[in-house]
Order: C-alpha cells, then sequence, then structure tokens
C-alpha cells in the first residue's frame, strides 16, 4: 500500500497534503504529515515501526497505549496539558492503536507543536531542561503497574548478556571486519569485568527496579520553544521494567559529549563535566529524591555502562552487517562506536571529578 493511503487507514483531520521522512531516530522510519481542514493546517507523526526489532506490535503499542493514558491523567490531575506534555496515539477508522500492512505494522501520533528535538546540546539549559524532564517522566510512572508492561526488548540494558553476544558476532566474523575493529575489540575485551556491576546489584535487590524510559537521548525529549523546558518525553516503545542508573547513563552518554554520536574527529570527543553537573542536578530535582543512596553513588558507572555498552551495540551491528541501527554511510556504525568508546575513556580520566560532582549533589 502507498503511503497516502496507509495514512488514510488512520482518524487524521483534513486533506493529506504532503508527507515526508522526518527526523534522526534509528530505529523506526519517521514521517512528517500534514493535512488541511478548513484552510487550517495539522501536522501528525506517522511511523512504520521497526517489525524485526520490536516483534509483538500488539503489546509494543499495548504498553504505549497504557503509559500514555496513565500519563495524561496524572498530566490533568496536576493542571497540566496533556495534548503537548505526553504523546497521543491517533487510532485507525477501526479504532486500534496501529495499522497492519502484510508484515509492515504503522502508527499515528499527534505532533508536539511549537517544539524541538535536538542531536547535540545547543545552550546548557536545554541539556539542564531534559534532565529535570526526564526525572519527572520516571517519577510520574513511580506507581506504575511494572507487572503489567511487556518486554518490548527482552534483556534490552543487560550488559553482561550484549557482550555475550558481541563475543559471538567478533567470533563469527561474518563480514570479515573484526580486523579493521581490532584496538575497539580489544577495548572492550579489556573491560569485560566491569559488566556485570549493575545487573549483579540488581539481581542482589540493590538497586530498585522502576518503569524507565530506557532510551533516554536528547533527541528522544520535545523542548518547548517558547519555555526552553523539557516538554515532552517521545519514543516509548522501550518504556519497561529497568534501573534509573539506565535513564541517567544514556542521556550523559549522548547529551554530556562534546561532539556527535557519529563524529569522525575523535580529538573532538570528550566528556563535558559541566554538563555532567547540570544534568545530575536536574535529574535529582525531577526525580524528586525518590533515588536511593545507592543509586546516587553509582550515577558515574550508569554513565560509564550505557558508554560501553552502547559503543559495543554498534560494533556487534558493524560486524554483523549493518542489521539494527540504520545506517547512512559506510562505517557508520564502526564510526559511532569510536566515539563512544572514547568517551567512556575520557570518564576514566575524569572519574574522581565525575565521582565528587556526584557526591555533591547527593
Ligand atoms: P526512533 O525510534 O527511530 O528513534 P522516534 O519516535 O524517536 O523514532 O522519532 C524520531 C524523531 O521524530 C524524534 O527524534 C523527533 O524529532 C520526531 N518526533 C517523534 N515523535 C514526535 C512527535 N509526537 N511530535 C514531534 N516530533 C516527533
Ligand atoms: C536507538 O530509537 P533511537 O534512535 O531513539 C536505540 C537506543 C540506542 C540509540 C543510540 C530501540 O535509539 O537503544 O541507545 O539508538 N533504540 C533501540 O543512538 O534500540
Ligand atoms: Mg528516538
Amino acid at each position: 500500500m502507498e503511503k497516502q493511503e496507509l495514512i488514510q487507514q488512520f482518524t487524521v483531520e483534513g486533506n493529506l497534503v504532503s508527507v515526508c521522512e522526518y527526523g534522526n531516530g534509528h530505529i523506526n522510519r519517521t514521517y512528517l504529515v500534514e493535512t488541511e481542514a478548513d484552510g487550517k493546517r495539522k501536522k501528525y507523526i506517522f511511523q512504520q515501526i521497526n517489525t524485526d526489532i520490536f516483534h509483538d506490535a500488539d503489546q509494543l503499542m499495548e504498553n504505549i497505549a497504557n503509559v500514555t493514558s496513565f500519563l495524561k491523567k496524572k498530566i490533568e490531575q496536576a493542571g497540566g496539558d496533556p495534548g503537548r506534555e505526553t504523546m497521543q496515539i491517533i487510532p485507525t477508522k477501526d479504532g486500534k492503536g496501529y495499522y497492519r500492512d502484510g508484515d509492515k505494522c504503522f502508527r499515528m501520533y499527534h505532533f508536539i507543536t511549537d517544539s524541538v528535538s535536538l542531536d547535540m546540546v545547543r545552550s546548557p539549559r536545554d541539556f539542564y531542561e531534559s534532565a529535570v524532564a526526564f526525572g519527572n517522566f520516571q517519577s510520574l510512572l513511580s506507581d506504575y503497574p511494572a507487572a503489567t508492561l511487556h518486554e518490548t526488548i527482552p534483556d534490552f540494558h543487560n550488559t553482561p548478556r550484549r557482550f555475550e553476544t558481541f563475543c559471538k558476532a567478533v567470533e563469527a566474523d561474518s563480514f570479515g571486519r573484526a580486523a579493521q575493529a581490532k584496538p575497539e575489540i580489544a577495548f572492550l575485551m579489556e573491560r569485560k569485568k566491569e559488566f556485570s556491576l549493575l545487573t549483579d546489584l540488581l539481581e542482589q535487590k540493590k538497586l530498585p527496579l522502576r518503569v524507565t524510559h530506557n532510551d533516554t537521548k536528547l533527541n528522544n525529549i520535545m523542548i518547548d520553544q517558547q519555555t526552553g523546558t523539557g516538554i515532552c518525553v517521545i519514543d516509548l516503545d522501550t518504556v519497561m521494567p529497568g534501573l534509573s542508573l539506565y535513564d541517567f547513563g544514556d542521556s550523559i552518554r549522548f547529551g554530556a559529549c562534546t561532539a556527535a554520536e557519529d563524529e569522525t574527529d575523535l580529538t573532538k570527543v570528550s566528556l563535558d563535566l559541566n554538563l555532567y553537573e547540570l544534568y545530575v542536578k536536574g535529574y535529582l530535582q525531577g526525580c524528586q529524591g525518590s533515588l536511593t543512596e545507592q543509586e546516587l553513588e553509582l550515577l558515574p558507572e550508569g554513565a560509564k555502562m550505557m558508554t560501553l555498552e552502547c559503543g559495543m551495540r554498534f560494533l556487534t551491528d558493524f560486524l554483523s552487517g549493518d542489521t539494527y541501527f540504520r545506517i547512512h554511510r559506510e562505517h557508520h556504525n564502526l564510526d559511532r562506536c569510536r566515539t563512544q568508546l572514547a568517551l567512556a575513556a575520557d570518564m576514566e580520566r575524569k572519574w574522581a571529578e565525575m565521582k565528587s560532582i556526584t557526591r555533591r549533589f547527593a
């Protein structure tokens, strides 16, 4: 079915004016849809769900429908505007949360107007506001019935499991690429012992399982153009039980880095300690005192773990023929891996400072 016809399957208002590819997500295919009704333009976000990654679209969309209606109630109770502060699914004409066309699945969201999502920090304030919003998102979901959530990607942040998969990819070297990544493979192998730190503490019940977002990069938050506040957390595909340290860590990995995720000049890649500090401050404010002493102590470990894990995932994908993350050039996943490992190495150099900043706020 053509995109135009697919869009007609949803309860959008007005006539279709345009549809074009949109955003910089690595997973789904995202389109901006514009319609016109009575001379008024309206925007929507139309997405093809990546069903190679999310195998069960029913479960995925059930999670998102339940989480967004839970958030809507809370936002209304607090006197907020759910039309801007949470995602809203636009149902199909027969009342479903997504449309299936053969083995392809599509969904429609309302567009969060007058806001931007950023691929790099524009000003420190953006980053601080994103921290408050991601912390607040976690607070809002603190009494969400976690047992009702489907695990959309099992073992998503199980770093030791990710490491096993990585080792198999190195071993298999199915595309003959391992020789190009020798230093990166060695860097990860040398840190093998670190990977089970958080999963071990979780198993020993020393860290609490919470409902977390799990993909808290800066471009998964909409920042209000007028007020500069983090208005709406988006990309809810991986909202699942997880650790606060995953959410904190992934934001640092992406946003507190001085270079883009795919920068090829590694001399530009470092951890910005001022941004790190701002994020700690904003995240703790958003979490409203809910983090335990152990969680607070381990924020730097969360940042480093998510950076190493993401580097490992990019490298695994490079070695396995680039089937997971969408790439836009040759070696893109290898370049992305290199920035992550350079950032992790810089975190190791700045470890004492990261620890002392964190303790100051804890
Ligand atoms: P992916 O899972 O591929 O990362 P996202 O759901 O994050 O896909 O969407 C990709 C991009 O599209 C986002 O980074 C953001 O810029 C934009 N976007 C997504 N949903 C909305 C929305 N409801 N309103 C405005 N922009 C959106
Ligand atoms: C993917 O979907 P997107 O682009 O927001 C990935 C994250 C990675 C990130 C790296 C479902 O996020 O886990 O950290 O790329 N999402 C999924 O940029 O795997
Ligand atoms: Mg995204």
